[in-house]
């Protein structure tokens, strides 16, 4: 339908609409609020907005945005096709208002206690009811509470201005004397990547982003319950527990708190003074399962009520118990970082998380479990939510506790510096309390870290020279970082979560410092932004990597719809790739290792094999330092919009082959050969929970022809949980010199002692992917059932790669190696008949 005619289809459906439900729903809408009397707010709906210029009100999605609102009445395009994200940038520069009515009765009307509740409004908002201005919100992080008792009416109207932001944060910049890096977007409390980042588009969204809610609260009501998941060891183990309480009067209340995690329920009473004031309260627990992280044991949770005696009102908090640390303690090379968790020290396993949309308000429940079931399936068990984009809702954290993923977890903040001055800080703090008491019960949070690399930023990026800083101007611009990241946010720990540690900025030190590597956390960026070799990983492995990545392509079926053709250098193409030198970073990389082929589709295959390649060489560098490293969390886990990026799994969460290498190098047990100045040598890293009792094998096969595998040893070793081996064998390399290594691959094998199954088996090749001498293979694909499919090869087979032409078939592995007649169970879901493959072999330029 032509725009016009569906505007206008839309403008006359809406208001037959308003002529012959407009009583009817008012009738229904008062019948709701008379039954409303339980406390409960309502949420309110029914929204309608405009362009405040133009006049025409369409209807809303509240929860939503301009832009999804915006689409939907297909005013503008879907800013992820083609370059559109250009066309629509007006959208950011204009007023937007949203409105909504709604009736109050007679008892309503007279309540002293009337609010309104704004869940998240991004992010200049003033708001209006019956005309008056009752709020101005300036931070879409924060919950904002209006009290709006003696302002209903009979019928009301609410009316949300939304101003753009760049013209507010201008007029912020221009009351400093100097100009601060980065653009205006340090000045906006609003996601940073929404002013566009290497891996996401420029759309600067308005509108109500969560929930606004009306709410009549009871005399006295619960209004909070958090029980923090750290307990300490008195005569019994004891949980620390904190009830909001909110009361019109001073009155005694009786709080009774029952789980199936405590001695017996627990009855108190207790004094409370009109307003609202937190009770702590003390927990005995019984007979309790730890939280464990994943490949630690099982993640057990509990369920608590919080009920208040003689009243409806009660809350709720499901929380798991353990103890964690983060452990830095001095060492002969400088101090180390890691976790400890139930008196175990770990190593994090994981990756960094951005936000799963530009549009927050459409992302799906289900996107946040698929999120963290993929990382779970993957070994995982951190997660890092990264400083540059949103806190996320409950049901990830919900999730992440459920599947034993912990989260460290960053303030909003990224690769800038901060405005300082009390309004700012003050807004900071209350986003900050708001969260930490949001989120502080979840087990699954291990650390609350300042910033995303915004002290690197200053002290490595050339900002202060590039603005031609003053003294006095940069002693004014660290003095308020450090008021912000050094006092003010680990105050708010400090105060509201006292057990967790807190960690000014990510990384600690600048890769390109040395104390990077020996002490706190590191970002290592020489392999992709110094375009180093993947060997590099090596040598630069630090006490906790939280960064490190390289871009891959991702599936040609993610570009249905996005792109008008599939040709690397259109326009449309190349507007997904967000990073200035990404394809000239990709193109440099395959020169050197698997070769830059012509067409898209293998192009595709190549890069996702490199980027599996190289993170394998990272994480097993990473593992095989531990306990000296104690973490590799990649960048990145996932993808905002459709595009090419660093990520392991795609918008639609589709794994990248670099997925399923994770999921073998992230898992408890790995085994590797790796190879130093004296020659090959195996390596294996138990990060399970028991022993291992293994029997490690290292043979050759040949790729350029099939003969017999040729033995090199075999050791049965046994590992404890946490414990690295390394020389479990050795080849030295006097013993290769003769051999031309180019027609073979070295397998390492875990054989367990007790069942004599393989538990792992790594292949290692001495030269370059691109110099491996391989042959034709043919790889014959058999479907056994609905769900699984067999892999035999005639030939060893790099880099097998299955998919199917619509992305819509989905494979427990991808992208692995095939001995001669090996044979390989795979299971997979979708229509078998589609399913492709191809192999390094058959392509290899
Ligand atoms: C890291 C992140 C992001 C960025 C990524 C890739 O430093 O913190 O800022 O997207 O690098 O360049």
């Amino acid at each position: 339908m032509p725009l016009e005619s569906y505007n206008r289809w839309q403008r006359s459906n809406m208001l037959r609409m308003s002529v012959q439900w407009k009583w009817i729903l008012w009738g229904v809408f008062f019948l709701l609020l008379h039954l409303h009397s339980s406390g409960q707010p309502f949420v309110l709906k029914d929204w309608s907005f405009r362009e405040v210029a133009t006049g025409t009100w369409r209807k809303a999605q509240v929860p939503g945005c301009t832009y999804t609102d915006l689409m939907y009445h297909r005013q503008i395009p879907d800013p992820y096709v083609g370059s559109m994200e250009n066309k629509v940038q007006w959208v950011a520069e204009k007023t937007w208002e949203y409105r909504c009515a709604f009736a109050s009765n007679r008892r309503q009307r007279e309540a002293t206690q009337a609010e309104l509740v704004f869940k998240g409004l991004d992010t200049y908002a003033d708001v209006y009811l019956n005309d008056s201005l009752v709020l101005s919100a300036d931070n879409m992080f924060r919950t904002w509470t209006v009290k709006v008792s003696g302002l209903l009416k009979k019928k009301n109207h609410l009316r949300v201005v939304f101003h753009p932001v760049s013209a507010r944060a201008a007029q912020e910049a221009s009351a400093l004397r100097y100009t601060l890096p980065e653009g205006l977007r340090c000045f906006t409390r609003k996601a940073q990547y929404h002013y566009g980042w290497d891996w996401a588009p420029r759309l600067l969204s308005a509108g109500i982003w969560q929930p606004v809610l009306l709410n009549f609260p009871q005399e006295i009501s619960l209004q909070a319950f958090s029980i923090d998941p750290q307990p300490y060891d008195g005569r019994a183990l004891v949980a620390r527990a904190s009830v909001q309480v909110r009361s019109t009067k001073d009155t005694v209340v009786k709080l009774i708190v029952e789980s199936e995690a405590l001695e017996a329920f627990l009855s108190l009473e207790q004094k409370v003074e009109a307003g609202v004031q937190t009770i702590q309260l003390l927990l005995p627990l019984k007979n309790i399962r730890y939280w464990n992280p994943n490949g630690k044991g099982k993640p057990h949770v509990y369920p608590f009520t919080c009920r208040l005696a003689g009243s409806t009102s009660s809350v709720t908090c499901t929380t798991g118990f353990r103890s964690l640390e983060l452990v830095q303690e001095k060492d002969e090379y400088g101090k180390s970082f890691g976790f400890r968790v139930n008196r175990q020290d770990i190593f994090a396993r994981g990756a960094n998380l951005v936000p799963p949309d530009m549009f927050m308000s459409r992302v799906h429940d289900s996107v946040y479990h698929g999120l963290v079931l993929k990382a779970k399936a993957a070994g995982m068990n951190m997660l890092r939510v990264w400083g540059g984009g949103v806190y996320l809702p409950d049901i990830f954290y919900d999730y992440c506790d459920r599947y034993g993923i912990l989260v460290w977890q960053d303030f909003m903040f990224a690769c800038s510096m901060v405005p300082g001055g009390d309004a700012f800080r003050e807004n900071v703090r209350q986003e900050a309390a708001e969260q930490v008491q949001r989120l502080r019960h979840h087990p699954c949070i291990a650390l609350w870290c300042g910033n995303n690399e915004s002290d690197e930023g200053w002290h490595n990026w050339g900002w202060q020279k590039q603005w031609n800083y003053t003294p006095a101007d940069s002693a004014k611009i660290w003095n308020d970082y450090l008021e912000l990241f050094e006092q003010a946010l680990p105050a708010i720990v400090d105060s509201l979560d006292p057990q967790r540690s807190y960690w000014p900025s990510s990384p600690s030190k600048g890769w390109g410092r040395k104390e990077s590597l020996t002490e706190g956390d590191c970002h290592y960026w020489g392999v992709w932004w110094g375009m180093e070799r993947f060997s590099m990983y090596k040598a630069k492995t630090g006490r906790f990597m939280s960064e490190y990545g390289f871009q891959g392509l991702p599936d040609l079926s993610v570009w249905k719809g996005y792109v008008d053709t599939l040709d690397l250098s259109s326009a449309s193409f190349l507007h997904h790739q967000k990073h200035p030198r990404g394809s000239e970073t990709i193109n440099h990389a395959l020169q050197h290792y698997f070769g830059v082929p012509g067409d898209i589709r293998t192009y595709t295959y190549f890069s996702q094999l490199q980027q599996a390649y190289g993170m394998k060489e990272a994480i097993l560098a990473h593992r095989g330092r531990s306990p000296y490293c104690r973490g590799s969390l990649f960048w990145q886990w996932n993808d905002c919009w459709p595009s090419i990026s660093w990520s392991a799994l795609d918008v639609h969460q589709r794994p990248k082959l670099f997925y399923h290498q994770a999921k073998h190098s992230m898992d408890t047990l790995l085994l590797f050969t790796t190879e130093d100045e004296k020659g090959l040598t195996t390596v294996a890293h138990n990060d399970g929970v028991e022993d291992v009792s293994i029997t490690v094998r290292l043979y050759c096969v040949r790729t350029d022809t099939v003969v017999e595998p040729f033995g090199i040893d075999e050791q049965r070793v046994r590992l404890k949980p946490g414990q690295v081996l390394r020389d479990i064998i050795r080849f030295p390399t006097h013993q290769m010199t003769r051999m031309d290594t180019s027609n073979l691959v070295f397998v390492t094998e875990a054989i367990d002692n007790f069942t004599f199954g393989t538990l792992f088996r790594d292949h290692y090749h001495r030269c370059l992917p691109r110099h491996l001498q391989l042959q034709k293979a043919g790889v014959k694909v058999q479907r056994i059932d609905d769900q699984s499919l067999l892999l035999i090869a005639d030939v060893f087979t790099y880099g097998v790669y299955l998919y199917a032409d619509d992305g819509q078939v989905q494979f427990s592995d991808n992208g692995f190696h095939l001995l001669p007649g090996e044979r390989k169970m795979i299971s997979y879901e979708g229509d078998f008949s589609a399913i492709r493959w191809t192999c390094y072999n058959n392509t290899q330029p």
